[in-house]
């Protein structure tokens, strides 16, 4: 049996993890939504939109591999004990976070690279997808494709064990098929 979820709090500045901020906490999120820096929530703002408009609990916070390595591990050793069912990781650059994740849990990790300044995010997007094998990461598009359907790839797998999530899901894909067929240009 799942374990109540520990009310998520704001951590106190002696805290190791005060580099980190909750931008969403709800009591029991289903999924977590990490991002490697502030800089990537323009974008992940995107996941966290499409989990609010399905009506799933969520936490969006900034967690970096390589900022804050020892919080990363503890919020990924913690997670399936707080109830949660998906994590979902951006980074950009040398993208880790989503690996490091993985490696940490047993719970499906969804990656999405994010664009980076250098390179496009080609670097985020290879650092991301190529694990070694053992340690699966999903990953997603770069950018704000990504962002989106990392968070509609969580609600299917959530959707599983929850058919109401499955009809909301269809009615989604209707209302999309039905805005591109009543596109008109002019
Ligand atoms: N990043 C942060 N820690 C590890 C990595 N790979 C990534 C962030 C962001 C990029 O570095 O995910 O996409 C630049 O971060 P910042 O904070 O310098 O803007």
């Amino acid at each position: 049996m799942t374990k109540p979820n520990p009310k998520p709090k704001a951590r106190k500045s002696k805290d190791k993890s005060a580099s980190s901020f909750i931008l969403h906490p709800p009591s029991f999120p289903l999924v977590l939504i990490l991002m490697g820096s502030k800089s990537d929530w323009e974008v992940m703002r995107n996941a966290d939109e499409t989990l609010s408009n399905f009506g799933i609990a969520h936490e969006s916070r900034v967690i970096s591999a390589h900022r804050t390595p020892e919080l990363a591990a503890e919020i990924a050793q913690g997670a399936e004990e707080r109830g949660v069912k998906i994590i979902i990781a951006a980074a950009g650059g040398a993208a880790h976070l989503a690996g490091v994740m993985a490696a940490h849990t047993v719970l499906p990790v969804l990656g999405v690279p994010m664009k980076s300044e250098a390179l496009n995010g080609l670097d985020s997007l290879l650092s991301t997808v190529q694990m070694p094998a053992g340690i699966p990461v999903g990953t997603l598009a770069i950018g704000k494709a990504g962002a989106t359907n990392a968070a509609l790839f969580a609600i299917a797998i959530l959707a599983l064990a929850r058919p109401e999530l499955g009809e909301k899901l269809k009615s989604f894909r209707r209302d999309q098929e039905k805005k591109i067929l009543e596109t008109v240009l002019d």
